[in-house]
């Protein structure tokens, strides 16, 4: 435990932790049975393309979801592509900046413009209210972001896209295993897509999929991830590779054979940050609506600097000198990134909520790799940094004391 600020590593001291604590370490599952299923697949020789392991993700899936249709994808960033591409949007598509940049860069790839929306100060996701005012006669569709698998204000955003005649995604990659309303996400708008990347709680090392309910959809989705292919030697549409592989699928399995114990430790880490933080002034831990289904994946401070006298990227550097790898999820936002920020250098005039928040969110280690008394340590951590506030700021505003030190600079990747 630090005593005084110098034993800071950032000042000089012992880091807290001897190794780096990561946010998205992957959980693994049942190592002897994602073996077996790696060791069958070789055995059966049947790698890619159509292969049992993927058909019987998809349908455990959908089962789980109660959703009619999976298509599982290689990764969340081309389900989403294929799901905008299969759907026939076009021109101008409604989504928020405050999201990774898959979200945006899905539509500018394939060269519709992605309209950036302010969020809603609640929900940190889209604001239904502020839609209306970006429609224009091109226009053709929305896509919610359930960000930290906190989900968006569906019935709201539903009623805005009917009214206009708009389709409505959602990108749910944070938000598997989650309910809005008592139903699971993946029955919302015309598709939802997750990303089952190795940072999310239910992995296949690099993974995604769409979802739907739509079978027409679902049909052409499913034509397009490959190459749009409808039999042999005949393509039917524009396609691309989105398969997944067998061996993706196999992890996707085992991961989801764990899913309620990956659950419980994401639960009980998440309850273990709440007791610990609670009652630091400036310091809100983002809370979930404990009425639905949770997944519990990410941990994030909401940082009021005024009242906390260290701001969130000075906190973000003190932590990350004491090997805790805190990350800024989703700062600066999409439209302050390239190529969003010289196409629209002043988006951020309508994304007021956008901008104050994206300087003021930090998300912290948990899942099955780290240990409730790591998450205490981190909390104690961060009890003793705002408790000397003001000397921690002076102290790194003295020139000399802001040269890292040459031990903590490298990050352990
Ligand atoms: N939409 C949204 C809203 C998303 O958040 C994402 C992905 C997507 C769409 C697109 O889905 P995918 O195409 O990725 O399936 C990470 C993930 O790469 C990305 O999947 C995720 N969102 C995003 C929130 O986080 P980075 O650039 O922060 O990743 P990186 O390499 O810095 O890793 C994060 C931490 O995880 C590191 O501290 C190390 C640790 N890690 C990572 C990997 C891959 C490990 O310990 N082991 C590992 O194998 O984007």
């Amino acid at each position: 435990m630090k005593k005084s600020i110098s034993d800071l590593a950032i000042f000089g001291g012992t880091p807290a932790f001897s190794e780096t604590l990561h946010i998205g370490r992957p959980n693994i599952g049942d190592r002897e049975r994602l073996f077996k299923r790696i060791n069958a697949l070789l055995d059966a020789k049947w790698l890619t393309n159509r292969g049992p392991l993927v058909k019987e993700f998809e349908i455990r899936i959908a089962d789980y979801l109660g959703v009619k249709h999976c298509i599982a994808m290689c990764n969340g960033t081309i389900a989403l592509e294929i799901a905008i591409r299969a759907s026939g949007l076009s021109g101008e598509v409604i989504v928020p900046s405050f999201t990774f940049i898959a979200t945006a860069h899905s539509l500018q790839w394939q060269e519709i413009t992605p309209v950036f929306c302010d969020i809603d100060e609640k929900t940190f996701t889209i604001d239904p209210s502020k839609i209306e005012a970006l429609i224009t006669p091109r226009t053709t569709g929305i896509i919610g972001v359930h960000l930290w698998g906190r989900p968006c204000s569906i019935n709201s955003l539903a009623a805005v896209a009917a009214s206009h005649n708009l389709n409505l995604f959602f990108d749910a990659s944070h938000a598997f295993g989650c309910s809005y309303d008592g139903k699971m996400i993946g029955n919302f708008g015309k598709a939802e897509v997750f990303s089952f990347h190795a940072t999310k709680f239910i992995n296949t090392f690099e993974g995604g999929a769409v979802v739907t309910n739509d079978d027409g959809l679902a049909k052409k989705i499913r034509l397009m991830k490959n190459f749009g292919f409808a039999g042999y030697d005949n393509v039917i549409y524009i396609g691309t590779n989105g398969k997944m592989s067998e061996i993706s699928a196999a992890m996707g399995l085992t991961s989801l054979e764990s899913a309620i114990d990956f659950i419980e430790v994401n639960r009980s880490n998440y309850y273990e940050y709440k007791k610990q933080l609670k009652g630091i002034k400036g310091v809100k831990l983002l809370e979930y609506n404990e009425n639905e289904k949770l997944n519990f994946q990410y941990i994030t401070l909401l940082l009021d600097a005024k009242a906390t006298m260290v701001s969130r990227d000075e906190l973000c550097d003190i932590l990350k000198s004491e090997n805790i790898l805190a990350r800024k999820y989703f700062y600066p936002g999409c439209h302050r990134m390239e190529p969003y920020r010289s196409y629209f250098p002043h988006a951020g005039l309508l994304l007021p909520k956008t901008e104050k928040i994206v300087d003021q969110v930090l998300s912290l280690p948990t899942g099955t790799a780290v240990k409730i008394e790591e998450v205490a340590h981190i909390c104690e951590l961060i009890r003793f940094i705002f408790a000397h506030g003001s000397a921690i700021r002076k102290e790194l505003h003295q020139s000399t004391h802001r040269k890292p030190n040459p031990s903590n600079s490298q990050i352990v990747r």
